[in-house]
């Protein structure tokens, strides 16, 4: 369950955050209060009783002045100390913090646990242990912002910051970018997963994140660009198998399915394999340099040939699509 409405103790420090914001919300409230009493009474009290009433000329009272001065003063210095340490409890991580890098661009979070394990949009943590975020940006200026755990921190391109929290709660809290960084903004969104820490290390090697491996993304770029409706419906040669193999192409020249082959094909459409016409789009300045490589592991990951597989031997992937098979199917035009 995603709560909205955040808990109010899911992280060590937001009880604190809440308090002090609690504080200041109250003596706001006491002072406006006070202001809007003595507005009233003073029209009473001092109002013209006589037309030819003149008032009081003003006379100088430094106790008072001194005290209405002091008072405020002791008073604003009590949040501003209270937070500055919030503050600086904030921006110094524990030393013995579990690291996990974060990637912002537009428009998605990566996160990579310190064992390598990678998802989008989500960032598994562990309950009762302080986790600091190390973040960078690709793209433009973006802000990690999970309000459960009342933190945010900017990432930018070019730069790292950092930012910690200690989830208290085992649950699935939300996560925002909260700085405008395009069109899909508002779709900057994830989830921040805090488990007990026994769930947490079983996640961890359970295999789960292996969805969000290079090919499994690629697998996901390969279904949102529509290279599916050709490649997997007899349209265009079926890319399974492909990855190193030998290609016969139409202008009788031949190449290997190697990556800057898959590649080339992808940004510039430049090479028919023999048998098809030349009927596919190019994708250059469609695909981002990520979702390049993605693709270009996701078809890898379903080859046979030399040099295909999964790129880690242990990475078995199981990709919402149709199973590989080892026989192409399509593509008769290949060897
Ligand atoms: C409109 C249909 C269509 C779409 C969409 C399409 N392709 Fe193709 N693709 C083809 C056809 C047809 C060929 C054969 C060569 C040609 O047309 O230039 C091909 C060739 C290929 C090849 C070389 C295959 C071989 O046997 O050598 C690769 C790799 C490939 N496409 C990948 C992709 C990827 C990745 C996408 C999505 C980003 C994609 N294609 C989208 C139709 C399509
Ligand atoms: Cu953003």
């Amino acid at each position: 369950m995603t709560s909205l409405i955040a808990p109010p103790q899911a992280s060590t420090i937001a009880g604190q955050v809440d308090a002090l914001v609690l504080f200041l919300l109250a003596v706001s409230v006491l002072i406006s209060l006070t202001i809007f009493v003595l507005i009233v009474v003073f029209c009473v009290k001092y109002r013209r009783s006589a037309t030819n009433q003149v008032g009081q000329p003003a006379r100088r009272t430094a106790p008072l002045e001194i005290t209405w001065t002091l008072v405020p003063m002791a008073l604003a210095m009590i949040p501003f100390v209270w937070g500055a340490r919030i503050y600086l409890d904030e921006a110094q991580p524990p030393a013995d913090a579990l690291e996990i890098f974060v990637v912002a661009k537009q428009w998605m979070w990566k996160a990579e646990q310190p064992g390598g394990q990678a998802e989008i949009d989500a960032v598994h943590v562990p309950t009762g242990r302080a986790v600091k975020l190390t973040m960078t940006s690709q793209d433009v200026i973006h802000s990690f912002y999970v309000p459960a755990f009342r933190v945010k921190a900017d990432v930018l391109p070019g730069r790292y910051t950092t930012l910690w929290f200690q989830a208290t709660q085992p649950g699935e809290y939300r996560l925002f970018c909260s700085q405008y960084c395009g069109t899909d903004h508002a779709d900057m969104t994830g989830t921040v997963v805090a488990m007990t820490a026994g769930d947490y290390a079983a996640w961890l090697t359970s295999g789960n994140t292996a969805t969000n491996s290079p090919a499994a993304q690629g697998r996901k770029v390969f279904l949102q660009y529509g290279c599916v409706d050709c490649h997997e419906t007899g349209r265009a040669p079926n890319l399974q198998g492909l990855f190193g193999q030998p290609v016969l192409l139409s202008d009788g020249s031949s190449a290997i399915a190697d990556e800057a082959y898959v590649r080339s094909i992808i940004l510039n459409s430049d090479r028919v394999p023999l048998g098809y016409q030349h009927d596919m789009p190019a994708f250059s300045g469609m695909l981002s340099e990520d979702e390049l490589s993605n693709l270009v592991e996701y078809i890898r990951s379903i080859g046979t040939g030399p040099g295909a597989g999964p790129p880690q031997p242990a990475a078995v992937i199981p990709l919402p699509g149709p199973s590989p098979s080892p026989v192409p199917s399509g593509g008769s035009a290949r060897q």
